[in-house]
């Protein structure tokens, strides 16, 4: 299993982990920490350095209520950081946490090689954005908005609903010519989802295989982690790294996590003893 992204190939044949690099005030677990884009850049190679196979740079909170964020002012947390890693030769695909197609667009003209993007290119020249590069593309599943997903997210069957659509959008992105090897899916953990959800879709994650594209999956630190152990957001690395390796245990392929190192060295217990 590989994803091609533009100049690179990520090899997926074990699990691999994407840092998150939030370059905003608000989000839930480390807003606020890297808004000036020389903590970003130094903060994005400790994730490097701690063995993240991929970082995503996110510049609009996506936690539930977060308040959306001007175009431009999106445009400029995210690409200086953009532009300063590419400058540095990073060795790692830069991968671009938005659901608009102006910053999709800047970004990989900046240089990052993945789009992430929770609406899963349902926005208006999206798709057309994404087809028209290189680019690989992690399509998640949202019941809802940001702003309303958590008031009362119904279901009759998660996991169907989940994997039928993204089934759907993994579709209508073959159809635009983006190349299968160049799609991720994700099921979109604590993204319009109770946690009796959220503990099922984890629980039959494996279903999702049959779809034949690599999985993403976000659970680090995420509310169903505290739901689960009583722990507000500081204090959910273990209930993270668990989270981690039961999802790779399952078969998920990449893992959106904010605590790289320790994540990482617990994937390679997983690879070593699955
Ligand atoms: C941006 N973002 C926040 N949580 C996420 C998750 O679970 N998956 C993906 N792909 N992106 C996420």
């Amino acid at each position: 299993m590989h994803l091609r992204c533009g100049a690179f190939t990520l090899d997926l044949s074990t699990p691999q982990v994407m840092g998150i690099l939030n370059v905003t005030p608000d989000s839930f677990s480390d807003g606020g920490q890297y808004t000036h884009t020389g903590s970003a850049v130094a903060h994005a190679l400790q994730l490097i350095e701690d063995g993240a196979a991929v970082l995503d740079i996110g510049g609009e909170s996506t936690r539930p209520n977060a308040t959306p964020v001007p175009l431009e002012q999106e445009l400029q947390r995210v690409i200086p950081v953009i532009e300063a890693l590419v400058a540095r030769n990073i060795p790692v695909p830069i991968s671009i946490d938005t659901y608009k197609p102006a910053v999709m667009r800047a970004a990989i003209d900046a240089g990052a090689s993945i789009v992430n993007d929770v609406r899963a290119l349902q926005e208006d020249g999206a798709l057309e954005v994404v087809a028209a590069s290189q680019a690989g593309v992690c399509l998640m599943h949202m019941q809802g908005t940001p702003q309303t997903m958590q008031d009362d997210p119904q279901y009759e069957n998660v996991l169907l609903e989940v994997k039928d659509f993204l089934r759907a959008r993994r579709d209508t992105c073959l159809a635009a010519g983006i190349a299968a090897d160049r799609i991720m899916l994700d099921p979109g953990f604590g993204f319009g989802k109770t946690r009796a959800h959220n503990i099922a879709l984890a629980r039959s994650l494996a279903e999702l295989l049959d779809l034949g594209s690599p999985l993403l999956v976000g659970l680090s630190r995420k509310s169903v982690l505290g739901q689960v152990t009583g722990n507000d957001v500081a204090a959910r690395l273990y209930a993270s790294v668990a989270a981690a390796v039961v999802s790779a245990m399952q078969g998920a392929h990449l893992l959106r996590v904010h605590d790289v190192k320790a994540t990482v060295e617990a994937l390679k217990v997983v690879t070593a003893l699955k």
